[in-house]
C-alpha cells in the first residue's frame, strides 16, 4: 500500500490509522505548497488532487471516511471501531460524517474561497471570512459533542477509534483561526494530548516531520 499525504494536512489521519494497524505501507509526500497535488504525476493517481490518497493494489482509495473505515476492517483486532451494532459504532461514523461534511468543508470555505466562488470574484473575502466563522462554530460543535461524554472517555465511546484519529487533524489548525483551544476546546485539546502519548502516533508524526 501507499499513502500519499502533505505534512499538516488532513491525511495525518490515515497514516496514524495505518501505524496503529501495524500493516506495512509506504508513505509518498505531496508538497501542497509548491502545487504537487496538481502535478501529472500525482494526477494520475488521483485525478480529484487532493490528499490523503491511498493506493491498493493499483487502485485508488480516497476519502477520509472511507480510508478510515477501510484501515480499520484490515485489522479488526486493533479494534479501530467500536463493535458493529452498537451505539458507539453509530457515533463512530456520526463523527467521520460531521467532520468531512462540516467542518471540513467549512474550513475549505475559510481557506480555499476558490472552491465556493471564482478567482477574482468580489465576495472573495466574504466567502473566506464568513468560512473562518463556519469553522470557529464546527470547532465549538466538536466540543459540546465530546462534552456529551463522560470524563476520560474517547469521542465515540470507552474505546480509542478512527473517530478520535479523525479528530487529530483538525485540532492542528486552530491557529490559523485564531482560536484558543485550550480555552475553548479543552476537551478536544486533552484528547490531541492524550493521542500524542501513543507510539503509532508519534512515529507518524515523527515520519511527516523528518521527511
Ligand atoms: N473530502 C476529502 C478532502 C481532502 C482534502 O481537501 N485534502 C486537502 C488537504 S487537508 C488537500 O489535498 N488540499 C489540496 C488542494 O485543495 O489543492 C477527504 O475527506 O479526503
Amino acid at each position: 500500500m501507499i499513502l500519499y499525504y502533505a505534512p499538516t494536512a488532513c491525511s495525518i489521519a490515515p497514516h496514524i490509522a495505518l501505524e496503529e494497524i501495524g500493516v506495512p505501507f509506504e508513505a509518498r509526500r505531496i508538497d501542497l505548497g509548491k502545487g504537487e497535488q496538481t502535478s501529472p504525476e500525482f494526477l494520475a493517481v488521483n485525478p480529484h488532487g487532493r490528499v490523503p490518497a491511498l493506493v491498493v493494489d493499483g487502485e485508488t482509495v480516497t476519502e477520509l471516511p472511507a480510508l478510515l473505515a477501510y484501515i480499520a476492517a484490515l485489522k479488526p483486532e486493533a479494534k479501530l471501531t467500536p463493535p458493529p451494532g452498537t451505539l458507539a459504532y453509530a457515533r463512530c461514523f456520526e463523527w467521520l460524517g460531521f467532520l468531512s461534511s462540516s467542518l471540513h468543508v467549512a474550513y475549505a470555505q475559510f481557506r480555499r474561497p476558490g472552491r465556493f466562488v471564482a478567482e477574482g470574484s468580489p465576495a472573495w473575502d466574504e466567502v473566506s471570512d464568513a468560512g473562518r466563522l463556519n469553522t470557529i462554530a464546527a470547532f465549538r460543535e466538536v466540543e459540546r459533542r465530546l462534552g456529551a461524554r463522560p470524563d476520560g472517555a474517547w469521542a465515540a465511546g470507552d474505546a480509542y477509534s478512527i473517530a478520535d484519529i479523525n479528530l487529530f487533524p483538525f485540532h492542528g489548525w486552530a491557529w490559523r483561526l485564531d482560536l484558543d483551544m485550550a480555552s475553548e476546546c479543552p476537551r478536544w485539546t486533552a484528547l490531541v494530548e492524550r493521542m500524542k502519548r501513543r507510539p503509532a502516533v508519534q512515529r507518524a508524526m515523527a515520519r511527516e516531520a523528518a521527511d
